[in-house]
C-alpha cells in the first residue's frame, strides 16, 4: 500500500530530474544533496546563533578586507569539508578563501564539477536576526579527469553554469536552485530535517513594483541611476512604487523572485565595479532569475551570465528582477 504522503524530498526530486536525461549519472544530484546537507548544518547554527558563542566577529578579516563573522568561517569550513568528502566535487572557490581549493584526492580528482560559493552572504545581518543565506554555483570541469582541478574550471562565465542555487535562512529556511529545466523551492521541515519542494517551476513576475537598492548612496550614483530613483520616487507616477532594502542580497533577491521588483547595486563614484562579486553572487542568482524568465545585467546592457571572468573575486555592478523592470531602468541610460 503506498504511504499517503503529500512531500517530495530534494533528494527525490533531485533523483527524478536525473532521470529524465537518459545519460545522466546522477552527480549533479549527489553533489545538490551534499550542499543540502552543508546547509541543514549550517542553518542549526544561524537559528541558535545567540545561544552559543557564536556570535560576532572572529577577529580575522577575508580577502575582501571584510571583518569575518564567527559564522562566515564556520559555514565556509562547513561546505569545504561537506564537498571535501563528495565523490563528486573537484574542489571549491570560495568569498571567504583567497584562492580555489584543490581537493587533490584521487576520488575528487576524477570529480566531474567544481563549486563556487559564498558561505554565508549578508552575514553582517547576523547579530539583528536578520535573514541572511548562502550561494552556490556548480560548473562541469574543463580540465582532464584524473588531474587535479584548476583555475580554469572555476573561471567560466555564469552562462556555462550546470546548476546554481541558495538557501535562505528566514523565517523559514528555503533552498532555490536552477538548472536549465527550471527553477524550484524547496522548504526545510524541521520536523525530520529535509528539504521539501514548497515551490515548483518558479517564475520571476514580468513587472513589479518594488525597487530595492541602497538609497544611502543616492548622491553617488550616476545621474542615470539617480532619474530612475526620482521616477520611483514621483508621486505623480501614474504606477506607484515601494522601496525595500534588507541589505542581504540572498534576502533582496529571494523577494524579487517571488514578488517581482528590481535590485540593484549599481557602480557608483567610490565603488566604479559596484560592491558584488561576479562568480559567487552575480552569476548564480542571476542564472536562477534568468532560468526563471526575469533579467541581469550590468547596467550597460551586457546579461551578467556573458561576461568573461578575469578573477575569483571581481566585482560587477548588478540590475536584477522582472525583466520589465529592467528594461525601465536601461531606457534611463544615457543613449
Ligand atoms: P550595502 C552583504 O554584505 C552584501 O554583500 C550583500 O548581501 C548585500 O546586498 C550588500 O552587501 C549590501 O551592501 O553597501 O548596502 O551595505
Amino acid at each position: 500500500m503506498r504511504p499517503n504522503r503529500s512531500f517530495i524530498t530534494l533528494d527525490e526530486f533531485t533523483i527524478r530530474e536525473t532521470r529524465r536525461f537518459p545519460k545522466a549519472t546522477g552527480e549533479l544530484a549527489t553533489i545538490l544533496r551534499d550542499i543540502g546537507l552543508a546547509c541543514k548544518l549550517i542553518n542549526e547554527k544561524v537559528k541558535k546563533a545567540g545561544l552559543v558563542d557564536i556570535l560576532g566577529a572572529e577577529g580575522a578579516t577575508n580577502v575582501q578586507g571584510e571583518e569575518q563573522m564567527k559564522l562566515d568561517v564556520f559555514s565556509n569550513d562547513i561546505l569545504k569539508n561537506v564537498l571535501e568528502n563528495s565523490s563528486e566535487c573537484a574542489g571549491v572557490a570560495s568569498e571567504e578563501e583567497e584562492d580555489f581549493v584543490v581537493f587533490d584526492d584521487e576520488y575528487s580528482n576524477n570529480s566531474k564539477y567544481v563549486v563556487l560559493f559564498d558561505p554565508l552572504d549578508g552575514s553582517s545581518n547576523i547579530d539583528v536576526n536578520a535573514s541572511i543565506g548562502t550561494i552556490f554555483a556548480i560548473y562541469k570541469r574543463t580540465s582532464k579527469l584524473g588531474e587535479a582541478c584548476n583555475e580554469g574550471d572555476f573561471l567560466q562565465k555564469g552562462r556555462l553554469l550546470m546548476a546554481s542555487g541558495y538557501v535562505i535562512y528566514g523565517s523559514s529556511t528555503m533552498l532555490v536552485y536552477a538548472t536549465k529545466l527550471g527553477v524550484n523551492g524547496f522548504t526545510l521541515e524541521p520536523a525530520f530535517g529535509e528539504f521539501c519542494l514548497s515551490h515548483p517551476n518558479l517564475k520571476c513576475p514580468e513587472d513589479g513594483s518594488i525597487y530595492s537598492i541602497n538609497q544611502g548612496n543616492y548622491n553617488k550614483f550616476d545621474d542615470d541611476v539617480k532619474s530612475y530613483l526620482d521616477f520611483c520616487m514621483d508621486n505623480e507616477n501614474k504606477k506607484s512604487y515601494r522601496h525595500r532594502y534588507i541589505g542581504s542580497m540572498v534576502s533582496d533577491l529571494h523577494r524579487t523572485l517571488i514578488k517581482g521588483g528590481v535590485f540593484m547595486y549599481p557602480a557608483d563614484k567610490q565603488n566604479e565595479h559596484g560592491k558584488l562579486r561576479l562568480m559567487y553572487e552575480c552569476n548564480p542568482l542571476s542564472f536562477i532569475v534568468e532560468t526563471a524568465g526575469g533579467k541581469s545585467t550590468d547596467g550597460k546592457g551586457d546579461p551578467i551570465l556573458d561576461i568573461e571572468p578575469q578573477e575569483l573575486h571581481q566585482r560587477v555592478p548588478i540590475y536584477i528582477g522582472s525583466k520589465n523592470m529592467v528594461d525601465k531602468i536601461h531606457s534611463f541610460k544615457k543613449a
